[in-house]
């Protein structure tokens, strides 16, 4: 019954609005002016949210990986990815920002000196942070600056365009979330389970929950939403949704439950890190969505 309602989902419907295409061109404008690309993915899924605004920028142009949310992600895992992106001569930071931005980022920044590449009559390093949709960008910038200064949200298109802020002895770009609008689909509704892309315009929340199910049961990922639901996790996709919405009482009229509304809080669960530390991929594995229909 479930491959015939998620043979649905394949279609293309990737989520792409204008604040994205023109956060691209002003943030490709704007690279040649700057000393360091700060480029923010989400440390459960690094593949999965690199930034697709990294082709059109001078090659010559320092770009510093940073692994957000890696509070939510299996730190063995994070582990892996680090030696990982060490191995290719990057460098490469995990970051924990609901408790600040490592010392070591600080000072690797502060010992920056602008550029002599570009004709410039400013003084300060100027960077700019990128990355998909809701990795927590705006929120590392608040942190590098020490105020609260760009607007931040748990929802993904919270930034809308290129900002400048100052920092110590530094000006910081944010910029708005940007997808690949040729990504597959079904990485695309990968990124909806980890918050990096609107779910609701993917397709049904509860065709999302159910493919994602499937994708932690066949890697042995349930114990958190066993846990936070007190449900057994290894039953069909269909009958886990349908316990965890008589969990959460989201009942219709007629006690029956609301498939579409339990399907959204398990996605909007999981992306929030409330069902366990995860990590969606592994280095040198294939693209987790790969395995999706
Ligand atoms: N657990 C956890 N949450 C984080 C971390 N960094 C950011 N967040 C949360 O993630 C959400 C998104 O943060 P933002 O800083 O608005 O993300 P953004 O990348 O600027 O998002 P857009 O502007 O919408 O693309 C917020 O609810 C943050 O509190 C982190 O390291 N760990
Ligand atoms: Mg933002």
């Amino acid at each position: 019954m479930i491959d015939g309602v998620l043979s649905l989902l394949v279609g293309r419907t990737v989520w792409y609005p204008g604040h994205m295409a023109k956060g691209q061109r002003q943030l490709e404008a704007l690279s040649g002016a700057l000393d360091l690309l700060l480029e923010v993915r989400d440390a459960r899924a690094p593949m999965l949210t690199a930034s697709p605004s990294l082709r059109d920028i001078p090659k010559s142009l320092f770009v510093w990986i940073l692994l957000s949310k890696a509070d939510l992600a299996d730190p063995e895992v994070t582990a892996e990815w680090l030696e990982y992106f060490n191995g290719q001569g990057r460098r490469v930071w995990t970051l924990d920002l609901k408790r600040g931005v490592p010392q070591t980022l600080k000072r690797a920044i502060a010992e920056l000196t602008p550029s002599s590449s570009s004709n410039r009559e400013y003084r300060e390093v100027r960077l700019a942070v990128t990355g998909t949709p809701n990795v927590g960008k705006s929120t590392l910038l608040n942190r590098l600056v020490g105020r609260k200064a760009a607007a931040i949200g748990g929802v993904p298109g919270v930034t809308k365009g290129v900002a400048w802020f100052k920092g110590q002895g530094c000006l910081i770009a944010d910029s708005p979330g940007i997808l690949d609008p040729h990504s597959d689909a079904r990485a695309h509704r990968m990124l909806s389970w980890i918050s990096s892309t609107k779910g609701q315009v993917i397709g049904s929340w509860s065709n999302l929950a159910y493919e994602c199910v499937g994708f932690l049961q066949r890697h042995g990922m349930t114990s958190g939403l066993e846990s936070a639901w007190k449900i057994d996790a290894a039953r069909d996709p269909a009958e886990v949704l349908e316990n965890i919405g008589r969990r959460l009482g989201r009942l219709l009229p007629g006690g029956v439950v609301d498939i579409e509304a339990s399907g959204k809080a398990f996605v909007e669960s999981l992306g929030a890190g409330r069902l366990g530390r995860l990590s969606l991929e592994r280095p040198g594995s294939p693209p987790p969505w790969s395995e999706l229909s």
